[in-house]
């Protein structure tokens, strides 16, 4: 990672909004971006703004970043991500979530679709992540460490932070939905899992599989800020589903549970960006 470039874009971000410290972000998974354009009184900064920001071109991943008021405090969200299997490095896939915590962000929300796996999920079930396993092969901080952003060899125990997952699941009951908990696999991608692949990580412990979120959520602990997530089920995984999978039914998914999400995100803000503890 260019530390220097890192410290441009949390610049850019700076000038561009007027604000010197955004206190948390929100990533906005596949079909759930458009909640951004729900915020009140938003600022919007095209990616292609953004000194060293990676560019998005893929259908139903727009590519800017917002920034909001929450209360007294201020929010970063953003609308579009880049994946792995677009071709992106690793050092790209994360620059987003790592230019937010230099911003000032002290907690990340990570949201996604994502395939369900466990028995009792649905499609449109919302999960709270509780953990994730990488199996890709790939890690976000292979190379030179960089002393100024984190350690070495940085713990995972609590990647999926307690607290925050535990306030979440308040969240979700006040909204009136089950909180369902889960552990992500994360694969490369682009193809959907074969059946066997989806056997292989039900019974190494995944409940969901996705393309994306676990080399974020390395990241951001990395530089010592907090994680939460949020799953989105769009679709069961493959032999789970007794239909194949298609991107089609992923984002016609994604348009259903939306108000249900926006529901979520709508009441969860406040504790994310920290209102009511600190
Ligand atoms: I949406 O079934 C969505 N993303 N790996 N598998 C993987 N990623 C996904 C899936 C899925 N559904």
């Amino acid at each position: 990672m260019n530390y220097h470039i890192l410290m441009a874009a949390a610049t850019s971000i700076r000038a561009r909004t007027g604000v010197e410290t955004h206190d948390a972000a929100v990533v906005l998974g596949s079909g759930l971006g458009s909640y951004a354009s729900t915020l009140k009184d938003s600022i919007e900064i095209p990616y292609s703004d953004i000194a060293g920001f990676p560019i998005t071109n893929v259908v139903g991943h727009s590519g800017s970043l917002f920034s909001a008021p929450v209360g007294d405090r201020r929010v970063l969200m953003f609308a579009g991500r880049v994946h792995a299997y677009e071709g992106w490095e690793m050092d790209e896939v994360v620059f987003g979530v790592r230019a937010a915590v230099a911003c000032g962000a002290r907690r990340v929300l990570l949201t996604n679709a994502a395939g369900g796996v466990a028995e009792e999920f649905s499609a449109g079930d919302l999960v709270i992540i509780s953990d994730h396993l990488n199996l890709t092969g790939r890690n976000p901080l292979v190379g030179a460490n960089d002393d100024r952003l984190g350690p070495r060899f940085p713990d995972m125990t609590n990647v999926y932070s307690p607290r925050l997952r535990t306030a979440l699941a308040n969240t979700f009951r006040e909204v009136g939905i089950t909180p369902h908990e889960g552990v992500y696999a994360w694969f490369l991608g682009p193809t959907y899992e074969t059946p066997a692949e989806v056997q292989m990580a039900k019974r190494m412990g995944a409940d969901l599989v996705g393309m994306s979120t676990a080399p974020e959520a390395i990241a951001i602990r990395h530089m010592g800020a907090e994680v939460v997530g949020i799953s989105l089920v769009t679709n069961l995984a493959a032999g789970i589903s007794p239909v194949p999978l298609s991107h089609e039914e992923v984002t016609e998914t994604a348009a259903i549970a939306r108000s249900t999400f926006t529901s979520v995100i709508d009441r969860y803000l406040p504790t994310l960006v920290g209102d009511s503890d600190d």
